[in-house]
C-alpha cells in the first residue's frame, strides 16, 4: 500500500477545497420546494447543507451565540435588527449577487426598517399571521355566523371554550401573539410597557384552558388531517394545509383568514452570520434564491409572497391572485409591524409567556 505523504500546504488546500463545495443553510420548516434543493446542488456543484427550525427565538439563540456552523440564516426582521446590531451578520458583497436587480423596491423600502441599506439581507418572504379553521367543524360548533375572521374566534373565551372540542393550536411564538392579544383589546400590537404587555397575559390566560398546543409548525398536518379546526398560524402554512387536504381528498376544507381588526406583517430575511464558514458560497446560494425563475417556483410551491418583482410574471395565479398572499390595497391598509423588544422588555414577555405555556 502506498503511503500518501502530503505537506501541511496540501492538507490546508485539501481543507479549503473541501469547505469551498459545501454551504450550510438554516431556514424555517415547509419553506421551500425540495425540488430547489436538488437544483441548486447540480447547478453549482456545491453540497448543500440544508436544516429547519420553527421559531426565531431558537434561531436567536444560536446567532448571539455564535458558533452556528451556518452561512445562510433567515429571521425575520425584527429578530434581524437585533441581531444586526449585536454583530451576529457580515454585510453582502453586492458584487456577488448580480440577481440583486431582480429585487422588489416596494419590499425593500419595508426592510429598511430593519435592516439599513438592505445591507445584511435578502427578503426571502413575507407574509401575515392570522386564522386556519376547518370550516366545516368550526359551523358546525359556532354555526354559521362563526366569527372566522376575527381575533375574536381565538381570543373570546366563549368561542375557545366551544372550539377546544375539535382541537386549537397557538403559534409558539410570543412575538406575534401579544400583539395579537394586544390588538384584541384595542392596544397598540407594537408596545413595549410592561404594564401594556400584561394585558395581554390576560387575555391569553382566559382562553390558556382551551388551547390544545403552543407549536408552531404542527399545524399544518394537524389542520389537514382533521385533527383539530383552528390554528393561529402563518398564512402560507395555513394554505399548505388546505392543499394537503384537497390532496388528501379527505372532505377536510381549511381556510385562512387575516384577522379583521389587524393582521402582523412579518419579513423573513436571508443573511449569512458574521463567522460563516463559507460566505463565499452563501453568496452563491442567495444569488441563486434570487433568481427570478427559482423564486417563483419556491411561492408556487409555499404560498408565501417574496421580495422578487422578476419573479411576479411566473407566478401562479393561485398565488399572486390570492390577496392573502399578495394583499391588496384594501387588506395592506389593515396590515401592522412590530419592533424588536428591548433586552429588559425581552426578559418580561419570556417570563409571561413561560407561564402562559405552563398554564399556571
Ligand atoms: C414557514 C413559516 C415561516 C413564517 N413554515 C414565519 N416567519
Amino acid at each position: 500500500m502506498k503511503k500518501l505523504m502530503m505537506s501541511s500546504a496540501a492538507v490546508a488546500l485539501i481543507a479549503s477545497a473541501a469547505a469551498a463545495d459545501e454551504v450550510r443553510v438554516y431556514n424555517w420548516s415547509d419553506y421551500i420546494d425540495e425540488a430547489l434543493l436538488e437544483k441548486f446542488e447540480t447547478e453549482t456543484g456545491i453540497d448543500l447543507v440544508y436544516d429547519v427550525f420553527d421559531s426565531n427565538e431558537v434561531l436567536e439563540t444560536k446567532m448571539l451565540a455564535g458558533g452556528s456552523g451556518y452561512d445562510v440564516v433567515v429571521p425575520s426582521g425584527t429578530f434581524l435588527q437585533r441581531q444586526i446590531a449585536a454583530g451576529a451578520f457580515q454585510k453582502l458583497d453586492a458584487s456577488k449577487l448580480p440577481n440583486l436587480a431582480n429585487m422588489w423596491d416596494t419590499v425593500k423600502e419595508r426592510t429598511v426598517q430593519y435592516d439599513p441599506d438592505n445591507a445584511y439581507s435578502i427578503n426571502y418572504m413575507w407574509g401575515t399571521t392570522g386564522i386556519g379553521v376547518n370550516t366545516g367543524k368550526v359551523t358546525e360548533l359556532l354555526g354559521e355566523d362563526a366569527p372566522v375572521g376575527s381575533l375574536s374566534l381565538i381570543f373570546e373565551p366563549s368561542n375557545m371554550e366551544k372550539l377546544a372540542e375539535c382541537g386549537v393550536h397557538f403559534l409558539d411564538a410570543p412575538s406575534e401573539m401579544i400583539p395579537a392579544a394586544l390588538k384584541y383589546i384595542g392596544e397598540d400590537p407594537d408596545s413595549h410597557d410592561p404594564d401594556v404587555i400584561a394585558k395581554a397575559e390576560a387575555v391569553l390566560a382566559g382562553v390558556r384552558p382551551h388551547i390544545q398546543k403552543f407549536h408552531s409548525s404542527e399545524y399544518i398536518n394537524a389542520l389537514a388531517n382533521g385533527d383539530i379546526c383552528v390554528a393561529f398560524g402563518w398564512s402560507g402554512d395555513i394554505l399548505q394545509a388546505r392543499d394537503r387536504a384537497a390532496e388528501a381528498e379527505n372532505g377536510v376544507d381549511i381556510a385562512y383568514n387575516a384577522p379583521s381588526e389587524g393582521a402582523l406583517m412579518w419579513f423573513d430575511q436571508m443573511a449569512i452570520p458574521a463567522d460563516a464558514p463559507n460566505p463565499e458560497a452563501a453568496h452563491t446560494f442567495l444569488n441563486f434564491i434570487m433568481d427570478a425563475q427559482n423564486m417563483a417556483d419556491a411561492s408556487n410551491y409555499v404560498y408565501y409572497a417574496n421580495g422578487n418583482l422578476a419573479s411576479q410574471p411566473m407566478l401562479e395565479e393561485d398565488v399572486i391572485g390570492d390577496p392573502a398572499i399578495y394583499p391588496d390595497e384594501a387588506t395592506l391598509e389593515n396590515l401592522y409591524t412590530t419592533t424588536p423588544y428591548p433586552a429588559k422588555v425581552q426578559r418580561v414577555v419570556t417570563r409571561l409567556w413561560t407561564k402562559i405555556k405552563s398554564g399556571t
